[in-house]
């Protein structure tokens, strides 16, 4: 390695909002519409080691060993504004590695765009400051600066403070252990991105008005029940955010249907078992994979149920996990 090159290795995990963000309040700075209040997973991990060197001529970025073009717009326009908050830092190799599908409604893009911003910033020297560091992130992709913490965490819209979102660690992953499984129903690429779907939905949806404005109420309720460990509360709140998203998407011209038939037997099959009296709750992101939030107790059970439903290609099964955080490297 070149002596004057610095680089640093992140891991983070996505992370799945129970009250759900969907559309922009400004599509230029990536500041979203709505809060948002999510669990970090830990059962899913992206890692990302990012190079600074002066010998470089350009930005280069790998995912899973390959070159990454698609994705490379994104993580140089993210560099960018890493170097300039920084004050420093030469051109870069990003090389970046999912357990995981990409871009498959498994939140890639959290966790992605969460390591970036913290291995960049570790490499430059840790000098940006964890309200930067989000701000970084959510420009990036609105449900990264997410992921940048564990456990139970939101999203805040702070129109009037220094940044315009903030992000909160609402309990730590002990403090209510929830359990995820997450049932992959396709594992292929969705149709239609989230940022070109939000944009679709605000500009065409009779219902978006209504949707963002049923947003803070939403997260009230739903802080309430992670402040009470309610999960029955949790369960009602979530289910609602998260069929009112889709009902959203779906009322856009052309309507958005991220949903296939397994999506839709996994979720009439966890409501089943909730009616039953098993705990658990569904929601679905902008994918066909359904997660299906557990507790301890009934996270084998749950896993049993959803893996026998024809067409669940597989079960991926996790616990809460911390946030983004150096591995290696880093000055
Ligand atoms: C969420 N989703 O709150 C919602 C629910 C998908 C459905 O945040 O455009 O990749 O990069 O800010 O963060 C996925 O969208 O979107 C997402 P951009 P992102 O988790």
């Amino acid at each position: 390695m070149n002596p004057n090159a610095v680089q640093a290795t992140a891991v983070a995990h996505p992370n799945i909002a129970l009250v759900k963000y969907w559309g922009k309040r400004d599509v230029e700075r990536n500041i979203p519409a709505v809060g948002s209040l999510s669990i970090t997973l830990d059962g899913l991990t992206t890692t990302t080691t990012v190079r600074f060197d002066p010998e470089l001529e350009h930005d280069a970025f790998f995912l899973g060993g390959r070159e990454a073009p698609k994705m490379a717009e994104r993580v140089v326009t993210c560099l960018d504004r890493i170097r300039h908050r920084a004050g420093a830092g030469s051109y870069a190799v990003v090389e970046s590695e999912n357990d995981f599908p990409t871009a498959a409604g498994l939140a890639s893009s959290a966790s992605g765009f969460a390591a970036l911003v913290v291995a960049a910033d570790a490499a430059l020297g840790g000098v940006l400051d964890p309200s930067q560091l989000a701000d970084l992130a959510c420009q990036a992709s609105g449900s990264a600066a997410r992921s940048l913490y564990g456990g139970f965490v939101e999203l805040e819209l702070t129109p009037e403070g220094p940044y315009p979102t903030e992000i909160r660690q609402l309990l730590e992953p002990s403090a209510w252990p929830l359990c995820v499984q997450v049932a992959v129903t396709d594992p292929g690429p969705k149709a239609v991105g989230s940022t070109e779907g939000m944009v679709t939905t605000e500009r065409t949806s009779p219902y978006y008005p209504a949707w963002v404005e049923s947003s803070p109420a939403d997260l009230l309720e739903a802080r309430a029940a992670v402040d009470r460990r309610d999960f029955e509360a949790l369960a009602d709140i979530s289910e609602s955010s998260c069929l009112k998203m889709h009902a959203v998407m779906l009322s856009a011209q052309p309507g958005l249907v991220y949903w296939n038939p397994i999506t839709v037997e996994c979720i009439r099959r966890v409501r089943e078992l909730r009616a039953g009296g098993v705990p658990v709750f569904f929601t679905v992101d902008a994918g066909p994979q359904v997660k299906a939030v557990c507790l301890q107790e009934a996270s084998q059970r749950v896993g049993q149920e959803l893996g026998e439903i024809p067409g669940v290609t597989s079960l991926l099964e996790s616990g809460l996990g911390d946030g983004a955080r150096v591995v290696g490297g880093g000055r």
